[in-house]
């Protein structure tokens, strides 16, 4: 890939000092990390800024990720950090299992509050993300049910705005956003096929060749469903093909850009299968 990305530090210090400010009042984070690409979710430089709060990691668009990685990724991350689910945010369980993640997260503050003769307040949470992770989404879903509880309550910093969960379970509405950190090519190009940055930052050719060099190695079959593409070759012959069977077509010749177009929309729908763009096994 011949492109080079540019990223400014300036953006990461002012999302993580405004993440910073947010965070004082909250006790349990919820961070969101995409099932298909959960190394490049992850920000080191947010965890320094998170120090020793709770921290309630959700793997999102699990119904678009391959299920093995998904389970390998569930046991390596519950390594690190304190819970770790894995949801598909179109599910309305998917409420169930982060307001009982929530309540375990904090059960320790409420016992303090107990042990001060206090009654126990609810757990304050605070949604973390790159773009297009689903935060919306899931401040959305969490809302809905209880949109008469969003509230403005005195007494909190700059007055936030928050919305009751449940009686124990509080939500912060505005989510923290992370610009992304380009630091390499691939990372790049992970971030860009699963819709965390425009696509055209890169060459859309570039994002092509990438994908088909992956699935090639991880995932042939799913060229082959999709597309009837029997062996899978050189990525230029691959995208002729998708070009054929798609009547593609500008002036009497293949549309190759409209081939590359169709198989970037069709992976980030979902439709060439349950596809995750970083194995474990490949990183270590
Ligand atoms: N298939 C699938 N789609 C999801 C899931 N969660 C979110 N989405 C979709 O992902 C897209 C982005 O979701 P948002 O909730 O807007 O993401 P966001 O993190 O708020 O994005 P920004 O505000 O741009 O940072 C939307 O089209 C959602 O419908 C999920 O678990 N599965
Ligand atoms: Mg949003």
């Amino acid at each position: 890939m011949a492109t080079q990305i540019h990223w400014f530090p300036g953006h990461m210090k002012k999302a993580l000092n405004e993440i910073s400010n947010k965070i004082k009042i909250i006790d349990v984070i919820i961070e969101l990390y995409d099932a298909r690409a959960p190394l490049s979710s992850i920000n080191e430089d947010l965890e320094k800024v998170i120090k020793d709060k709770k921290k309630l990691v959700i793997l999102t668009k699990k119904d678009l990720a391959d299920p093995i990685q998904t389970e390998k990724w569930l046991v390596k991350l519950n390594e690190r950090f304190d819970m770790v689910l894995a949801l598909d945010l179109n599910q309305p369980s998917s409420n169930k299992a982060i307001a009982n993640a929530v309540f375990k997260l904090g059960e320790s503050k409420r016992l303090k509050d107990k042990s001060k003769g206090m009654k126990p307040q609810p757990i304050r949470t605070m949604i973390i993300g790159i773009p297009n992770v689903g935060k919306s989404s899931l401040i959305n879903r969490l809302a809905s049910r209880k949109a008469a509880g969003v509230q403005n309550k005195p007494g909190y910093t700059r007055g936030e705005q928050w919305i009751k969960v449940n009686k124990d379970f509080e939500l912060l509405d505005t989510p923290g956003v992370l610009p992304m950190q380009y630091e390499n090519k691939h990372k790049s190009a992970k971030l860009a096929l699963i819709g965390a940055i425009r696509e055209d930052i890169l060459p859309i050719s570039d994002l092509a060749i990438y994908l088909i060099d992956f699935l090639r190695t991880h995932y042939p079959d799913c060229l082959k469903d999709r597309f009837g593409i029997e062996n899978i070759g050189e990525s230029t012959e691959v995208l002729r093909q998708i070009a054929i069977r798609r009547s593609a077509m500008l002036n009497g010749d293949l549309d190759i850009e409209k081939a590359e177009k169709i198989l970037l929309k069709e992976f980030k729908d979902g439709k060439l299968g349950k596809i995750t763009l970083e194995h474990l096994e490949c990183l270590i």
